[in-house]
């Protein structure tokens, strides 16, 4: 008998993101892994997000943190599910803690889960989950030069939600230059720039988001 041997930690975690993306399918749920660092606004935008595909789409949240569970509370107190995931220490989500979490949602009832990561711009860009879009959030406050930092998560992001941006008059946040830098590294990126705070933007990224979920039902449907 032939024995597969996993090149490391990498090829595991691929091999169980994809059986996230088999329940994924079977259920026909879209998901999404929402990466940032800590204080950018994910939870935020998670919220503004559950608000905006009201009635549209039924959503629920799987949240990533090191510890506690203050994230998940605020998601679960508006009645959308929310599980969290403890990392106890570790910087990123793995597909296998995912896999957990998604095995305690009802998949059958959610259209769309959204996946908080870990607070980081360097290790949750390497591990896949099943996702069907890698979204990131800079916020203005974290300086428009954070591409050229962090490569790797500006340039496997498939959205870049530039939050904050009712911040911007009090810093020297430069959006023409971030833009230009970002679309560099990665062209077929989609940009959002939006307030949490004053709502601006946010129209446009749950229109994108409710259009995304909805294709994907109807691929699903014709294949
Ligand atoms: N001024 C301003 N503050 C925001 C905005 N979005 C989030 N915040 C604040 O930023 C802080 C961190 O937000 P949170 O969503 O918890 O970030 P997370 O750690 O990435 O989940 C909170 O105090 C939010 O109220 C925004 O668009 N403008
Ligand atoms: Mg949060």
């Amino acid at each position: 008998m032939e024995i597969e041997v996993l090149e490391g930690v990498f090829d595991a975690n691929e091999m169980i993101a994809g059986e996230n993306r088999r329940l994924l399918d079977e259920a026909g749920v879209y998901m999404i892994n929402l990466m940032a660092s800590p204080g950018a606004g994910k939870t935020s935008v998670i919220m503004r997000t559950l608000e905006g595909i009201q009635g549209h789409l039924s959503g629920a949240v799987i949240e990533g943190d090191v510890a506690g569970k203050v994230d998940s509370e605020q998601i679960a107190a508006t009645g959308v599910p929310a599980v969290q995931i403890n990392t106890g220490g570790s910087c990123h989500l793995e597909a296998r803690q995912v896999n957990g979490a998604l095995k305690r949602l009802d998949l059958e009832e959610t259209d769309l889960v959204i996946v908080e990561n870990v607070g980081n711009l360097v290790c949750p860009a390497e591990f896949k989950l099943g996702e069907d879009l890698k979204v990131m959030i800079l916020s203005v406050a974290e300086g428009h030069d954070k591409p050229l930092k962090y490569p790797l998560m500006f340039s496997e992001s498939d959205v870049l939600i530039v939050n904050k941006t009712d911040l911007i008059p009090h810093t020297d946040f430069d959006m023409v230059a971030l833009e230009k830098t970002v679309l560099k590294m990665n062209p077929g990126v989609v940009v959002f720039k939006v307030s949490c705070r004053t709502g601006e933007g946010l129209q446009e990224w749950n229109s994108f988001l409710v259009k995304k979920v909805r294709d994907a039902k109807q691929a699903a449907a014709c294949s």
